[in-house]
């Protein structure tokens, strides 16, 4: 009898930890679509980047979205946003960059072919982020 108890009170303790978890779970907002990461896309054809000069909105998290439309590879290098990476022709990357500080300007490179693929990011000022 002592047993049948406990299992009963073990399970209602579960019950009760589960509606916890519920309630926790809907009291956290979702995020809005315009908090998430800002995204860019940038393409590379003809060994130059389309655009070459991107504004971004300070503070906020960025999602670089690079295609390759050249049929041979290119490295994606940005010294001051930490990126190097090869993007083989055709091919599409994505990279996160953390939110930036306003009135920054970031270059970025396409290191196969730097003399042509150079473009930068300038992080504009605080509250004009739309
Ligand atoms: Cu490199």
């Amino acid at each position: 009898m002592r047993n049948v108890r406990l299992v009963l009170r073990t399970f209602g303790a579960v019950l009760v930890a589960a509606g916890w978890f519920a309630m926790l779970a809907n009291a956290i907002p979702t995020a809005r679509a315009d908090e998430g990461p800002f995204e860019v896309r940038i393409t590379i054809r003809d060994h130059r980047f389309e655009p070459a000069t991107i504004e971004v909105p300070a503070n906020r998290p960025l999602k670089l979205i690079v295609t390759n439309a050249d049929p041979t590879p290119e490295e994606f290098e940005s010294v001051g946003l930490k990126i190097e990476r090869v993007i083989p022709g055709g091919k599409t990357a994505e990279f996160l960059v953390k939110p930036l500080r306003p009135n920054r300007n970031y270059k970025f490179f396409g290191e196969f072919h730097a003399k042509t693929a150079q473009g930068e990011v300038v992080v504009k000022a605080d509250g004009d982020g739309k």
